[in-house]
């Protein structure tokens, strides 16, 4: 159902006599953290599936983008969220603002626990006083399994929740808090995407890491040694486009009542680094050696953490479309783009 502050799009004008006019609910979607890595990929998306789309972002953006409005917003501040949720009134959330990194969870909790957990009571919140027809997809994070990856088989959904640092516990407490208003109020469903791949992801994670390397390699703006931590790990990975196409997905099947609350993003297979490593530098002419970084070991580094993606599958039908090749082909291709620009800035200054 469309919440009572959208209105109706019609075929308006010339139709034949004897038209009847197909009446499309008008979708309005609220995208926060849209500046970020998956926000960023994921806009694209929203709009070829229709949806009118209000970004939140921490900062205006340099010029106002016509396909889509953006609204500068922190969601720490609770009055600016209900503002905000009440002037949208969006038939469709997706949260996606949070703080994402772990090493700086550990380095500043309380920003951590702030945003991530009462930043979404703010928008849970807001959402309940303005807006509670809207359907909205919150994404937490595979890492809120931590230590029960110990157990070496891909973990499904009813897999206990042993977070390992201050990020995982803050994506925990925050399920908990969106289970209450699921339980008596709201409408939505919870995500806990797995590692995703693609452009503009911060190369603190490990596949952003070896292209950037690469990248920069190949235009002779690192010596050909590429330098890495723990290769044996097995991680779970996916294109961030094929988890955007999950988001709206769940989102389409809103109407149908999705039989769970929680969904595992992942692709069910384990990639041990060193093979994608590999994969990377086959994708390269030049000849790079390898080099072990001692500072990038995690002390607390999990040999096997994979995902089960039966409930997904068998839910909704969604699965993932891109070839680990692909995703990691078109990754190093944004780096190099991006190397060769800042090599020609370089130059021209
Ligand atoms: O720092 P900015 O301006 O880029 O904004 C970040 C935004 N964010 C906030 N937005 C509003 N109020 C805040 N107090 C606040 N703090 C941070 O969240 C950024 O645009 C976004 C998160 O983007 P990334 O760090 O690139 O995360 P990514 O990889 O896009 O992950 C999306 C979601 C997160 O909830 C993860 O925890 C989850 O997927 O796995």
């Amino acid at each position: 159902m469309p919440s009572s502050g959208s209105s109706i799009l019609g075929h308006l004008g010339d139709e034949p006599a004897g038209f009847t006019p197909e009446v499309t609910a008008l979708k309005k979607l609220l995208l926060t953290g849209a500046n970020g890595f998956v926000g960023s990929a994921l806009i694209e998306h929203l709009l070829i599936a229709g949806y009118q789309v209000t970004c939140t972002t921490t900062s205006p953006p340099r010029s106002q983008p016509s396909e889509y409005e953006c609204i500068n917003l922190d969601i720490r501040d609770k009055n600016a969220v209900e503002d905000t949720v009440r002037k949208v009134k969006p038939t469709h959330l997706i949260h996606l603002a949070a703080i994402s990194n772990v090493a700086t969870s550990f380095r500043d909790p309380y920003l951590t626990w702030e945003t991530n957990v009462l930043g979404t009571i703010n928008i849970l919140e807001a959402i309940k006083n303005q807006a509670s027809d809207c359907f909205s997809l919150f994404v937490s994070s595979s890492e809120v399994y931590g230590s029960a990856f110990k157990s070496n088989i891909p973990l499904d959904e009813e897999s206990r929740c042993l977070p390992l640092n201050p990020y995982a516990a803050s994506k925990l407490a925050t399920e908990a808090a969106i289970g209450q208003y699921f339980a008596t109020s709201l409408r939505g469903v919870i995500t806990r995407p797995f590692n995703h791949i693609g452009p503009g992801q911060s190369p603190d994670f490990v596949t952003a890491s070896f292209a950037k390397q690469i990248a920069m390699i190949e235009c002779s703006r690192q010596e050909p040694i590429i330098h890495v931590g723990n290769l044996d790990a097995n991680r779970d990975f996916l294109d961030v486009h094929d988890v955007c196409r999950a988001y709206i997905k769940l989102l389409e099947h809103e109407k149908n009542d999705l039989p769970h609350s929680i969904y595992n993003i992942c692709s069910g297979k384990a990639h041990k680094i060193k093979s994608l490593l590999e994969i990377m530098l086959s994708q390269s002419d030049t000849k790079i050696d390898i080099k072990l970084d001692p500072t990038r070991l995690r002390p607390s580094d999990i040999p096997f953490a994979v995902g089960c993606k039966k409930r997904i599958i068998t839910d909704i039908g969604w699965q993932p479309e891109k070839s680990i090749d692909e995703a990691l082909a078109s990754l190093l291709n944004y780096w190099r783009d991006r190397s060769q620009q800042t090599s020609l800035l370089n130059h021209a200054s």
